[in-house]
């Protein structure tokens, strides 16, 4: 099965030479940064760098949150050394604007090493000490005041682990702190993807097969899963596809256990109406306008216009036909109409 490939609208042979090129460079890179199994997923040409991306979308407070506690280390099957460390918990280790703190801030662990933690609560109140992002999770947790000991590997690897108090607010009233295991570090990007099962892209659509259940989209950065490219995904269910044709800006979700694209948003919505007034101070138009299919009722509405250029010389009065980025929030495209 060959795929043609089409980017920025240009078609080439020495073009599509430099892409073959790319296509064994970019399984190559892609084959290191994300074990990408053949066949569902192949990148269609090299990284469109020169353009401008968007900013990464803001994640959401739930995303925030799945990620904290996202595993993103796992044991060592053979412990190579031990360690005991006693930790302790409560009130009167609070510095300034603190209510609870530990006594240790930085614990310094070996990798691949068992630790044999001991917690002294010495309040009369709940704690906890957890590992979130540690796999299998280590936490203790119980009323004080006590001690309660329990142990755990460190991961072969150098990382930095956070704990906290998994009470509620306890964490953010300062009881808190990192292992650092080995020199410390963030986790690797290719064990957060791994660990992480959906991943949300903008791009365009460069080419839609329905039979096939596939789909090529000139992408931007997909974070913490891949480069900005032009690749092939498959496409499940592939009735997912239905309605959507090349050069449509969309906005898919990625389901890496199932290796596909499970969801399509149309990102681009095309409108006509007559032009109300064309402010090119603010860069705006209000435009009286039908329905936009998908988008919104016929209304008279103010839009951003990107760029600003688009409203020169357009009067009120004109019919237009019009582009919206659902993304960007603005009008991106504007033609007349006759009549
Ligand atoms: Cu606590």
């Amino acid at each position: 099965m060959h795929w043609w490939c089409l980017k920025r609208g240009s078609r080439n042979t020495y073009g599509q030479i430099g892409r073959k090129a790319f296509l064994v460079l970019g399984t190559f890179v892609l084959a290191l940064a994300w074990p990408v199994p053949q066949g569902w997923a192949e990148p269609l040409g090299g990284s469109h760098s020169e353009g401008k991306h968007e900013e990464t979308r803001q994640k959401t407070t739930l995303e925030e949150s799945l990620e904290g506690h996202r595993a993103v280390a796992r044991s060592c099957e053979e412990p190579r050394g031990f360690r005991r460390i006693a930790i302790k918990g409560g009130i009167k280790f609070a510095q300034a604007g603190e209510v609870f703190a530990f006594d240790k801030r930085e614990i310094r662990l070996g990798r691949c090493e068992e630790v044999e933690i001991t917690l002294e609560n010495t309040d009369n109140v709940r704690h906890a000490l957890m590992t979130p992002t540690l796999n299998p999770m280590f936490i203790l947790e119980f009323t004080g005041p006590g001690k309660q000991t329990a142990r755990f590997v460190t991961p072969d690897e150098d990382i930095t682990l956070e704990f906290h108090c998994h009470v509620p607010t306890h964490e953010d009233l300062g009881m808190e702190g990192v292992f650092v295991i080995g020199k410390g570090g963030k986790p690797k990007e290719k064990q957060m993807a791994a660990e992480r099962r959906f991943f949300e892209g903008v791009g365009v659509l460069v080419a839609v097969e329905p039979r096939k259940g596939r789909l090529v989209v000139d992408h931007e950065e997909i974070k913490d899963f891949m480069a900005p490219m032009v690749m092939g995904y498959q496409v499940t269910p592939a009735s997912v596809l239905k309605g959507f044709k090349a050069g449509e800006k969309i906005r898919f979700t990625i389901d890496a256990e199932k290796r596909a694209i499970v969801k399509i948003e149309p990102l681009m919505f095309t409108g006509e109406g007559t032009v109300i007034l064309a402010d090119m101070r603010k860069s705006q138009i209000v435009v009286d306008h039908k329905e936009i299919p998908g988008f919104m009722a016929a209304m008279v509405m103010g839009y951003p216009v990107k760029p600003v250029k688009l409203l020169q010389g357009l009067q009120p009065g004109d019919k237009i036909r019009f582009t919206i980025d659902a993304e960007q929030k603005a009008i991106v495209g504007i033609s007349p109409m006759e009549n």
